[in-house]
């Protein structure tokens, strides 16, 4: 039997479920891109909020691209089990606060979400839809014009399809109509992820509209948020070990970790949950969260991914018992911390010990190959960022030089894996790139004249490129890294 409003009520008495009625619930966000992410932290919060009585802040959660989330959650009422996994065990939670659920395959649902978000009961959109769900140029912060999707949007505006082209039309429609813009959140791993979401949405108004644009630049909030949540993929055994404990089928529960942290900058012109109910926490201070989040958590991540992919290692905390990785790590940190400005009252030493408690959490199979998507789209916030401020102090920056080198034999050694996929939105011009030569030093050049990644300055930077080629050849000439063999060193 399935996980559903009529079923709720044989869901074992030791599981917290939803108590409140959730038919009274208004719904009033409404969130783009309904991953395992949101599910794992911003709908808890939420969940937290409504339990408390606040019936105000129910969720509509649709997905961009696909309709598998919809088909999963539709016929369970958009209620599905939370299993936060630590060492000492597993606590399985029912969430309720996602009342309706779109999929983002049709355009009959993209129609229904732009009704929705027109209209006045939408009070905030929130997003997850990952760094390359903005269309930026990250290296430049400039709107990707000719991006397929963009140019579709432009050109039909009345159906968008892309969160610019339904945030845009939306607040078109709600100008029109005398309604008061919604608040616009991105809960997305990118600095500054407020101001980013806001510079893509205005870039692409722009192009449509002038006075609307200018209007959105006066009116709409766009906080900035930091988020964290270690959550990986569903895997089947996750499923059936969760459904066997509910007694119930869910078809996608969420896997994630005891942790969950969240900071956001209160500005919202339309009101907003209390979600410190949850445990979030507004703050001013939201760059330096984000930047210790986004260098400590996400660029050991990535470097904890790539050399996970070259070693053979499945799983992050596979990883993290390897001397190779985790001495690099604690060099990593180092240098990060050289540079780190942390909020006020947070000891970075202590904040890095506890990530790697969290690394090591046995209970999570956080796959190495889900954090290696997507290298363009997240080195320059995670390890760029931190290697220009050494540069800027003239520091050397040897872990992130290697982190770098091990991104670059990833994709060296895809590019000559028969039938090798990188996932990656610049997939194509980084293969290309990697197959140019089999010298390690030309390799290293050609993939560091990636500008929409490395910018102009880095591959200027002869002493940077020095460090980066011989960072190369140590991994290559490393017996537990396995790289292509094609390279010569
Ligand atoms: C990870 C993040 O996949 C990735 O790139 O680094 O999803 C990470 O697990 C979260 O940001 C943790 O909050």
């Amino acid at each position: 039997m399935r996980l559903s409003t009529q079923t709720l009520s044989q869901v074992p008495s030791t599981i917290q479920k939803p108590a409140y009625d959730r038919h009274a619930v208004n719904v009033s966000i409404v969130h783009l891109g309904l991953g395992a992410f949101h599910r794992a932290h911003q709908a808890v919060f939420t969940d937290t909020v409504l339990a408390s009585g606040d019936l105000s802040w129910g969720i509509l959660g649709a997905g961009m691209v696909s309709s598998s989330m919809k088909d999963a959650l539709q016929p369970q009422d958009g209620l599905y089990t939370l299993a936060e996994k630590g060492a000492d065990g597993e606590t399985l939670r029912v969430i309720g606060a996602i009342i309706d659920v779109l999929g983002g395959a049709s355009d009959a649902d993209k129609q229904q979400l732009l009704a929705k978000m027109s209209d006045a009961s939408t009070r905030i959109v929130s997003l997850t839809v990952t760094e390359k769900g903005y269309y930026l140029d990250l290296a430049t912060g400039t709107l990707k014009l000719q991006a397929p999707e963009i140019v579709a949007d432009l050109a039909t505006p009345a159906t968008p399809r892309t969160i610019l082209g339904l945030i845009v039309y939306a607040l078109k429609n709600r100008r029109a109509a005398g309604i008061a813009p919604f608040t616009v959140m991105s809960c997305d791993n990118l600095p500054n992820n407020g101001r980013l979401a806001k510079a893509a949405v205005l870039a692409f108004a722009r192009e449509l509209d002038t006075d609307l644009a200018a209007w959105i630049d006066t009116h709409v909030a766009f906080p900035c948020t930091m988020v964290d949540r270690i959550t990986p993929a569903t895997t089947d055994a996750d499923r059936a070990h969760i459904n066997a404990r509910l007694g119930l089928e869910d078809a996608w529960p969420v896997v994630t970790e005891q942790f969950v942290q969240w900071v956001i900058e209160d500005h919202f012109t339309m009101g907003r949950p209390d979600w410190t109910l949850g445990g979030a926490v507004f703050s001013d201070e939201i760059e330096c969260w984000e930047n210790m989040k986004l260098r400590c958590l996400n660029g050991s991540h990535s470097t904890l991914a790539y050399l996970g992919q070259l070693t053979g290692r499945e799983t992050v905390a596979d990883a993290m018992q390897l001397p190779l990785i985790t001495d690099l790590l604690d060099q990593l940190w180092r240098e990060i911390r050289d540079v780190l400005n942390a909020p006020k009252g947070v000891n970075p030493a202590d904040y890095i010990d506890q990530l790697k408690q969290r690394f090591r959490n046995p209970a999570l199979k956080h796959r190495t190959a889900q954090i290696a998507c997507d290298g363009s789209q997240k080195l320059p916030q995670r390890l760029l960022a931190p290697l220009r401020d050494r540069l800027a102090q003239g520091l050397p920056s040897p872990a992130i030089a290697t982190a770098i080198a091990a991104w670059m034999h990833f994709v060296v050694k895809t590019a000559h894996t028969p039938d090798g996929v990188l996932n990656d939105p610049l997939a194509t011009d980084i293969l290309a790139r990697a197959r140019l030569s089999n010298d390690a030093a030309d390799i290293v050049g050609h993939l560091l004249a990636l500008d929409r990644i490395f910018g102009t300055d880095l591959p200027d930077n002869a002493d940077f490129r020095e460090q980066l080629i011989a960072k190369f050849i140590d991994l290559a000439q490393n017996g537990a890294v396995a790289t292509a063999p094609q390279i010569l060193l």
